[in-house]
Formats: C-alpha cells, sequence, structure tokens
C-alpha cells in the first residue's frame, strides 16, 4: 500500500512528506493506522545525527497511538479495530529479560529493530524502490506503520488518540522513572534537572507519590511557571552556575542533598551534577537523558565510595503490553495531566515546525495528528 509519511532522508536536513510504499504485515505482525503521534528530543538527536545507531534514510517518531487495521497471520493478542500505543520497548513475555522479573528492555527485537529492521530483517517500507529504515521498531511519522505484535499495547478506546500518543514515551518515561525505577518514597526530596516534555512527567510522578520538596533546574527561566503547575515547590536557573554552586544550593534547599535527583536533559555535565546533588549515603540519581554519540559520564569515585547510586531509565521501567495500559487510566481518571503539556498540535505538513519550536525551548510536546 501507499502511506503518507515525513522522511528523514539524511542526518541535519529537514524531513520530507512522500507518499512511501509499505508492505503489510507477515507472521507475527500488525498494520496501524497512526492517528497521532508526539515529536520527542529523542526523535531530534537522532535527525540530528547524534545517535550512535542513526540510520538514514528512515523514518522517525516513536510517539504514537492509533488503529489496528490488519493482523498478520499468527497474531493473537490484538485485532482489527483494536486502539493501540506502538512499544519501543516491546514485551515478549518469553525472553530471559522479560522472565527476569528485573528489568523492562525486552531483548526479543532488540537487535534488528538497532538495525533499523523488521524481526526478519527487512524493512517494510520504500521510496522508488529504495529501501527506507524503520526507527525505535515504531516510525510513527508514517500514518500506517507495521509492527510485530509484542510491540503494540491495547488501550481503552474512548482515550483521545491527539493525547494519549505522549503516553508513548514521554509520560511514561518520567513517571515512571519515578514510580518504577527509583520508587520515590513520600516525604523524599526530588531534584530534577531539564523541565520539558519528560521532566514535567518526572515533576509530575514525584507529586503522586507524595514527595516532599520537588526541585526543579533549568537553563530557560519560562519552565519556572510550566514546573509550578505540576507541582514543583522550587526552581533554580542555572545558566552560568558552576556545578559547585548548583550542588551547594540544592544541598542547602534539601536540608544536605537530594534523596532522588533525575537528569532529564541528556548533557553529560549535568549528568554529574545530578549525581554530585544526591545525599551523602544514600541518594539516588536516575539517568533519562540520551546523550550524544562520544559522550561519557565521569564522576569521582568518592561519590559513590560514599554512598551515592547511579543508575538510568529506559520508558521509565515500564513493561509495555502491562503498564502502558494502566498509564493510560491512569490518565482517564484524572490521576495525571497530559492535555497542558500538549502545546502544540501540527499536520503532518507542518512536522518540521515542531522540531524548531522544540529547539527553540518554545514547546512542551508537539503532537502530529493525520
Ligand atoms: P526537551 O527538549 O523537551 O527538554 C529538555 C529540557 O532540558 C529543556 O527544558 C531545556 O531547557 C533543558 N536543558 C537543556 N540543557 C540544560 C542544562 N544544561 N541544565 C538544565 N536544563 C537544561 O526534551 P525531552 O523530550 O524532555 O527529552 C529530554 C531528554 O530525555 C532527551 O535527552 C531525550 O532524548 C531523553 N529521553 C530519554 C528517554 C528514556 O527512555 N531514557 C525517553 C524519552 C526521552
Ligand atoms: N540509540 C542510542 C540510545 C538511545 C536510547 O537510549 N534510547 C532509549 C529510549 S529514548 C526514547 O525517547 C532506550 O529505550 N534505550 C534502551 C534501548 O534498548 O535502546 C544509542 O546510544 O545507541
Ligand atoms: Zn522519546
Amino acid at each position: 500500500m501507499k502511506t503518507r509519511a515525513a522522511v528523514a532522508f539524511e542526518a541535519k536536513k529537514p524531513l520530507e512528506i512522500v507518499e512511501v510504499d509499505l508492505e503489510g504485515p507477515k507472521h507475527g505482525e500488525v498494520l496501524v493506522e497512526i492517528m497521532a503521534t508526539g515529536i520527542c528530543h529523542t526523535d531530534a538527536y537522532t535527525l540530528d545525527g547524534f545517535d550512535s545507531e542513526g540510520i538514514f534514510p528512515s523514518i522517525l517518531g516513536h510517539e504514537g497511538a492509533g488503529v489496528v487495521r490488519e493482523v498478520g497471520a499468527g497474531v493473537t493478542s490484538v485485532k482489527v479495530g483494536d486502539h493501540v500505543i506502538p512499544l519501543y520497548t516491546p514485551e515478549c513475555r518469553q525472553c530471559k529479560s522479560c522472565l527476569s522479573g528485573k528489568t523492562n528492555l525486552c531483548t526479543a527485537i532488540r537487535a534488528t529493530q538497532g538495525k533499523g529492521l523488521m524481526p526478519d530483517g527487512t524493512s517494510r517500507f520504500s521510496y522508488k524502490g529504495q529501501q527506507i529504515f524503520h526507527y525505535m521498531g515504531c516510525s510513527t511519522f508514517s500514518n500506517f506503520t507495521v509492527l510485530p505484535e509484542i510491540a503494540v499495547a491495547k488501550i481503552r478506546e474512548d482515550a483521545p488518540f491527539k493525547t494519549s500518543c505522549y503516553i508513548g514515551c514521554g509520560v511514561t518515561t518520567g513517571v515512571g522513572a519515578v514510580v518504577k525505577t527509583a520508587k520515590v518514597e513520600p516525604g523524599a526530596n526530588v531534584v530534577v534537572f531539564g523541565l520539558g516534555g519528560i521532566g514535567l512527567n518526572v515533576i509530575q510522578g514525584a507529586k503522586l507519590v507524595g514527595a516532599n520538596k520537588i526541585v526543579g533546574i533549568d537553563i530557560n527561566p519560562d519552565r519556572e511557571e510550566w514546573g509550578r503547575k505540576f507541582g514543583m515547590t522550587d526552581f533554580l536557573n542555572t545558566r552560568g552556575m558552576s556545578r559547585e554552586d548548583i550542588v551547594a544550593k540544592v544541598v542547602e534547599i534539601t536540608d544536605g542533598g537530594a534523596d532522588y535527583t533525575f537528569d532529564a536533559t541528556g548533557n553529560t555535565e549535568v549528568m554529574r551534577t545530578a549525581l554530585e546533588c544526591c545525599h551523602r549515603g544514600w541518594g539516588t540519581s536516575i539517568i533519562i537523558g540520551v546523550a550524544e554519540a562520544g559522550k561519557e559520564i565521569s564522576t569521582r569515585p568518592f561519590q559513590l565510595v560514599t554512598g551515592r547510586n547511579w543508575r538510568g531509565t529506559a520508558f521509565g521501567g515500564a513493561k509495555g503490553r502491562t503498564d502502558v495500559p494502566k498509564i493510560v487510566d491512569w490518565y482517564m481518571d484524572g490521576k495525571i495531566a497530559i492535555d497542558p503539556m500538549i502545546t502544540h498540535v501540527l499536520t503532518l505538513e507542518e512536522i518540521n515546525k515542531g522540531f524548531d519550536l522544540m529547539h527553540a525551548g518554545e514547546s512542551i510536546r508537539s503532537v502530529v495528528v493525520y
């Protein structure tokens, strides 16, 4: 079939809206009509050439919601007409990782997914006879896409696509980092670096679990108002501040250091600062941000010797098929907010504007509605 898609033909070039060819679903796969997709900073990072797995030409996008239109042979868990959220972290429920009970990082299809291919090692997309790669197993910047059935979460039908697509990455990542990965306890002091589409969800997660101080840190002063909307108690604009000064200020606000800090910037210097803002003896810093290819983190080992913990999280530690439908319920029940964070709604033709708004710090989440 033909489908409209925003194709990344090359790194650092605007996406081009063209009609591409899409092969139907093979064994264990489903065809999904994407109704809406968010634009996450990770899409921008890959388009900008910072992703060591970045591969072109490809169809980016990994934060979508849509409807199953066709199922391949052997598909049992979803049917035509089901509303679904594509999962860049699938859940096969059979691999060592899924069975471990210790991680959400299913390994069933990770190797082919990282190469921009379906599990059988081929792509379903092409343009003028040339292969186009999939992205993070999702490619939601295409109106129709093909996914393995283990990479879709069936969701309730009354959830609006325009807002629930954000659960496909940002909401689940931010809220899940607090609730699932860090397991922040009531009364804890939390510090969040980077108050964008992910960091604001960390803030609302911290508020949800009853954190005490929720300190937001950004270099964009406009983010103070945003943080306060979702439960932030204190704000620090760190533009021009040294690491030592940031740490000293956070230690003062949190009476000795944070119980939990989260990096939602992807900047490795910020990651170090986030670790060093942790309370001696027990503080835990969680890396959410995705760093540019070649970047490394460092600190004095003494920081860890003296009891600080450094950890990371992907997709907020959520098991997609199991947890995503529950997070949709949290949203529909008013336990978490999504609507105010969707600052811009665009057509597919306007998708490059979404990237510009993000880079200019003017959007929290832009969503493309097909
Ligand atoms: P965003 O662009 O919406 O927000 C980033 C925020 O960080 C902005 O408010 C920006 O002003 C702020 N910032 C930038 N540099 C800073 C600095 N030096 N100090 C303090 N604040 C700073 O991006 P997003 O969509 O929220 O994504 C945030 C990060 O999380 C990205 O690196 C993204 O790739 C990553 N991410 C990771 C996962 C995961 O599963 N681990 C999931 C989604 C996104
Ligand atoms: N491809 C990059 C790593 C990118 C990365 O870490 N992605 C996160 C999700 S970001 C969503 O916005 C993730 O899930 N990581 C786990 C995984 O298996 O990819 C690189 O460095 O090569
Ligand atoms: Zn994302």
